[in-house]
């Protein structure tokens, strides 16, 4: 039987790092692509370095030539390009980078396959986004959906899923996209939402922060648990044909509700005062008497710097056809599960941080003292 060779850029990212261990769980050799900088942060995958059937290569998606020799070198069998620029509002401040990277990358992993002559031999899985429904035309938001991209993150996404879908046309070659919705974990990007939301509660709850800003409250997503929404991307590509598929829970909830739940696990319940730009979100009480001196504390606060140009504010998914055609279950974890496995997590990480600091700030007043040598 031939070997299963999985090429995923973004391996560093979330959903790089979950992919990369459900992979490897199924017997897959494993290749990532990595970019240089200055600084070697590769927290999310520090774990699986060193296994046998894992291997990191440079290459960058912005470089056609690095993608022609790495696919060339590497002969995969399924490719996961999750490589992006990811962050919405960031597509504002730096929209040809997103461009670049979210567009043409798609089409330059795309050339790299055609030009190995591996059309028939390599099955594509592309990272595709319920940002491409942007300002939405319906709710939920289903494969016929109508898209309508309302950032320059989701216009450039929206060219990668046409060029999928040419190229699957055009040359008949084996390449889906995943629509994925919202997915979410402790090993989220600390600028998302959620983790900002859930980084936040475990500080304040630890004084270690006194409030948190957030942009606009009344947002709607559909939130799921990135480990879960992995396994559809394989799915995808096991399926006898081609397809696209959303991926969603089928459940929304306002950004709002992210935050009571998260406080909540924190140990604080919040209550909501005011509207708009002057809406704040107030200790009511709390659960431990250790935390009583938070009772009546504005801990939650709106400002304007987190408010984008244009903001997707309704998104729902309709996970019917992965439901039926995958087999695929959208409520493994559920929101509740999933906001307090992310709160957990940065409880455990905010105490680790404080006695890592709280030693570091030891270990100089000794040397300086001259205590250790
Ligand atoms: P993420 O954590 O931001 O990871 C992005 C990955 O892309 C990182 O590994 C990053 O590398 C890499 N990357 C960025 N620019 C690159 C370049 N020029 N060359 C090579 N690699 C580059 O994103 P994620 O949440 O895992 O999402 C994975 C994919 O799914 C993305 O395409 C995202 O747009 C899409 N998506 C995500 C969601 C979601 O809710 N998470 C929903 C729908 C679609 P560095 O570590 O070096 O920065
Ligand atoms: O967590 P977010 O930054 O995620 P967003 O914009 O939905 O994008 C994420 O999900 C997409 C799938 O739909 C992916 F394609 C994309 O790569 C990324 O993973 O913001 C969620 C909502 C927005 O409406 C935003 O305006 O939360 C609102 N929000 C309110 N306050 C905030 C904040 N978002 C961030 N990042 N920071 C805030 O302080």
């Amino acid at each position: 039987m031939s070997k299963n060779i999985a090429l995923i850029t973004g391996v560093t990212g979330q959903d790089g790092s979950y992919l990369s261990e459900f992979l490897l769980a199924k017997g897959y050799e494993v290749h990532g692509i990595i970019r240089r900088s200055s600084v070697d942060y590769r927290e999310r995958i520090a774990h699986l370095e060193g296994t046998p059937n894992f291997h990191l290569h440079y290459a960058d998606m912005g470089d056609s030539m690095s993608l022609v020799k790495l696919v060339g070198k590497v002969q995969p069998t399924e490719i996961y390009n999750l490589a992006a620029q990811s962050h919405v509002q960031v597509s504002f401040d730096a929209p040809e980078f997103t461009a670049d990277v979210d567009a043409v990358g798609v089409l330059r992993i795309l050339e790299a396959v055609r030009t190995n002559h591996l059309e028939k031999a390599c099955k594509i899985y592309q990272a595709s986004t319920s940002e491409l429904y942007g300002k939405v035309e319906e709710v939920p938001q289903n494969e016929n959906t109508p898209f309508h991209p309302y950032s320059p993150y989701a216009v450039a996404k929206l060219y990668g899923f046409w060029i999928i879908k040419e190229y699957r046309e055009a040359y008949n070659m084996f390449c889906c996209s995943g629509i994925l919705f919202n997915h979410e974990s402790e090993r989220r990007g600390e600028t998302f939402v959620t983790r900002k939301i859930t980084l936040a509660a475990a500080r304040i709850a630890q004084g270690k922060q006194d409030c948190l800003y957030l942009g606009n409250l009344d947002s709607l997503r559909d939130w799921g648990y990135a480990k879960d929404y992995v396994e559809c991307m394989w799915l995808i590509l096991q399926h006898e044909t081609p397809e696209d598929f959303v991926i969603a829970t089928g459940v929304q909830h306002t950004v709002r509700e992210f935050a009571s739940l998260a406080f909540h696990y924190a140990g604080i319940e919040l209550r909501w005062e005011g509207q708009g730009i002057d809406e704040k979100g107030i200790v009511a009480s709390v659960s431990n008497p250790s935390l009583s001196h938070l009772i009546g504390k504005t801990v939650v606060a709106v400002s304007e710097a987190f408010y984008r140009p244009t903001d997707v504010v309704n998104l729902w998914g309709d996970p019917t056809k992965a439901k039926n055609k995958l087999g695929w279950n959208p409520q493994t974890t559920s929101f509740e599960q999933l906001v307090q496995i992310m709160v957990n997590h940065d409880m455990q990480k905010v105490a680790a941080d404080h006695v890592a600091s709280v030693m570091r700030t030891n270990l100089a007043e000794y040397l300086e003292k001259g205590i250790v040598k």
